[in-house]
């Protein structure tokens, strides 16, 4: 399989997975968050109608290889994340990305229903629920990783300084 590994030397702790090249732009927003917090990552293309054997073994062998956490994106009828659910018992994160169509709202509705048993938690429509699902792997391995909560913890309180008390006219 192709894609990017930040750190090839150590097996990756979170695995970002999406529906396809065009679902990237999105979920490099959850890359970008684990690049900042020093998490290391991989990302895939693994579509669960044009590649379903793909996602399969990935499901089938994602704990085996060390992943603690899967990041799943996709768009429309986005079943990549509720198939990836049902094949590993890893906690998959799901990321609707924004369609043109429908404006994700085909996206969020196509993962968040999972019957009970099999859970995706769900994040918001587009980038901003790329980021926090960036967000939501490192706090699940912050849970064994003082380091992590540490890092993850200064992210924070710098987001929280970062927002000013008073609002000033925009040019
Ligand atoms: C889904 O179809 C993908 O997750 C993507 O969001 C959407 C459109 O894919 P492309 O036609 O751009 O490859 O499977």
């Amino acid at each position: 399989m192709s894609g990017t590994t930040r750190d090839e030397s150590t097996a990756p702790r979170v695995g970002i997975i999406m529906g396809s090249q065009s679902d990237w732009a999105t979920m490099r927003e959850a890359a970008l968050i684990l690049d900042e917090l020093g998490v290391d990552y991989e990302s895939r293309i693994v579509s669960a109608h044009r590649t379903p054997d793909r996602l399969w073994s990935y499901g089938r062998e994602a704990a085996g290889r060390g992943l603690k956490v899967i990041i799943a994106g996709a768009g429309g009828a986005a079943h990549l994340p509720g198939m990836m659910a049902s094949k590993t018992h890893l906690p998959v994160i799901g990321v609707p990305v924004q369609t043109r169509a429908l404006s994700g709202v085909d996206s969020l509705y196509s993962i968040v229903q999972m019957p009970r048993g099999f859970p995706v938690a769900t994040m918001a429509i587009g980038a901003a629920g790329a980021a926090n699902g960036g967000l939501m792997a490192a706090s699940i391995l912050a849970l064994e990783d003082a380091e992590l909560a540490r890092r993850l913890q200064d992210w924070r309180a710098a987001l929280s300084a970062a927002i000013p008390e008073t609002p000033e006219d925009e040019a």
